[in-house]
C-alpha cells in the first residue's frame, strides 16, 4: 500500500465558554484535518488545532502552508513505515511539527485500518480503557475558581489544572489558595501559568503556597529559567511548553528540572515521537500527560490512545477539548468526559472513529501522487 492523495480540511471549533490562559483567551480556533487516501482506497485521518496564536510558536495558516512541502514528501510512501514517513517529512521541511503530527497520526490511523487493529494496540496496548483526564479551571477570581473546582469534583474529576498568570500575582495566590482549599483526598491540583510568571514571581508564589499540595506547570517561559528556579521551589515542577522534542525532554529529565511533563502531540510531531517519549518517561519514572492544545475527535482519539498505554502510576491524564467546544466529528464514538475519565474509542479500526464521507465539507487543498 502507498499514499495516493492528501486532502486538507479546516474546521472551526469555537469555545462554548470563557477559556482564558495567561497569554490568551481561546475564542474560535480553526482545526486542520488531514485525510490520507492510500492505494487500496483506505482513508486515514489526522488533526492539529492551535488553541491561540500565543500558546505555542505556530500559526494555523502556517500549518496549512507547510503541506505544500510535506504532502509531496510523503505521497507514494507506505503509511505503515512510520520512520520512513517521518524521515521524509524532516528532510523536506525543518521544524513545523504541527503539520507533521497531523500526517503522522493519519498514518497510524491508516495502519490500524490496514491491519484491522486499533492504534492503541499498535502503540503497545491499553493498560486501561478508562483513561484519566484533567479539567481546566480558567483564570478567574478566587471564589469563582473555587466554585468551579467544587463543581468539577462533583462530576468525578480528580485532576484539576488551574490557570494562572497574566495578572497581579496576589490574585493568583488568592485563587490558588481558594482552589487548594476545596480539593478533596486523592485529587491532584496543577497550577499552569503557560509561561506567565517571572522567576521571582514563581518563587514567591511557591513560598506563599508552601503548605499546599500542588504542582507548578510551566511557571516561566524558558528552560533556563525553569532550571534556575527549580532548587528554590517548594512544589514539583511540570514542563509543558519547553518539552519541544525528545532531546529537550531527555535533557530536562537528566538535569533534574522536570518532575513531570504536559505533552502535546502536535508540538512533538505526532504519535511516533510521543511513543518514544512515553518509553523514555516510563524508564525514568517521570509522569506525563498525553494531549494537545485544542482540537476535535481525531486529535483527542490520538491523545487518548497514547494515554491508554501509559503506566497508570505515571499518567497525568489525557486532556480533551470536547468539554470546552462541545463539537463531535463522530457523535457515537468521539471521546468525551465520563465521570472524570475518557473512554477509548473503539468504533472502527485505527483511531476507533467512524467518520462519514463529507463530514468536514469541501477540502481547502488536495495533493495527488
Ligand atoms: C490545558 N491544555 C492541555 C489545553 C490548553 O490549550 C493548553 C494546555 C496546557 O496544558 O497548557
Ligand atoms: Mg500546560
Amino acid at each position: 500500500m502507498s499514499l495516493r492523495e492528501l486532502r486538507l480540511y479546516r474546521v472551526a471549533l469555537p469555545a462554548r465558554q470563557q477559556y482564558t490562559m495567561s497569554n490568551s483567551a481561546v475564542s474560535t480556533p480553526f482545526s486542520t484535518v488531514v485525510e490520507l487516501i492510500d492505494s487500496d482506497g483506505l482513508r486515514g485521518y489526522g488533526e492539529v488545532c492551535l488553541a491561540s496564536p500565543q500558546y505555542q510558536s505556530a500559526h494555523s495558516a502556517g500549518v496549512v502552508a507547510s503541506f505544500e512541502l510535506l504532502a509531496p514528501a510523503v505521497l507514494g510512501l507506505d503509511p505503515l513505515q512510520h520512520s520512513v514517513v517521518n524521515a521524509a517529512m524532516n528532510a523536506s521541511l525543518d521544524g513545523h511539527p504541527e503539520g507533521k503530527a497531523a500526517i503522522d497520526i493519519a498514518c497510524w490511523d491508516l495502519a490500524g485500518k490496514a491491519l484491522k487493529r486499533h492504534v492503541v494496540d499498535l502503540l503497545g496496548g491499553a493498560a486501561t480503557d478508562r483513561i484519566l483526564t484533567y479539567h481546566v479551571v480558567g483564570i478567574s477570581d478566587a471564589d469563582t475558581a473555587a466554585a468551579d473546582a467544587v463543581r468539577l469534583q462533583d462530576t468525578g474529576i480528580t485532576r484539576i489544572q488551574l490557570k494562572a498568570g497574566g495578572r497581579p500575582i496576589d490574585q493568583d495566590i488568592d485563587a490558588i489558595r481558594a482552589v487548594a482549599g476545596v480539593m478533596r483526598p486523592s485529587t491532584d491540583l496543577a497550577v499552569d501559568t503557560n509561561r506567565g510568571w517571572t522567576s521571582g514571581e514563581a518563587i514567591r508564589v511557591s513560598n506563599a503556597c508552601a503548605g499546599l499540595t500542588l504542582s507548578l506547570e510551566q511557571p516561566c517561559a524558558t528552560e533556563a529559567e525553569l532550571a534556575a528556579i527549580k532548587p528554590h521551589l517548594r512544589h514539583p515542577l511540570i514542563v509543558d511548553e519547553n518539552a519541544t522534542d525528545l532531546r529537550s525532554i531527555a535533557r530536562q529529565i537528566t538535569q533534574g528540572t522536570a518532575d513531570g511533563f504536559g505533552l502535546k502531540i502536535s508540538r512533538l510531531g505526532g504519535l511516533s515521537t510521543m511513543q518514544a517519549v512515553r518509553n523514555l518517561c516510563h524508564s525514568a519514572r517521570v509522569p506525563m500527560s498525553s494531549d494537545d492544545a485544542w482540537g476535535g475527535d481525531i486529535i483527542a482519539a490520538a491523545g487518548v490512545a497514547l494515554g491508554a498505554t501509559l503506566d497508570p502510576a505515571l499518567s497525568r491524564g489525557a486532556w480533551i477539548a470536547h468539554p470546552y467546544h462541545q463539537t463531535h466529528y463522530d457523535d457515537t464514538h468521539g471521546p468525551r468526559l465520563e465521570n472524570g475519565y475518557v473512554t477509548l474509542p473503539r468504533g472502527g479500526h485505527g483511531l476507533g472513529l467512524v467518520l462519514e464521507d463529507g463530514c468536514f465539507g469541501d477540502p481547502v487543498a488536495v495533493y495527488h501522487r
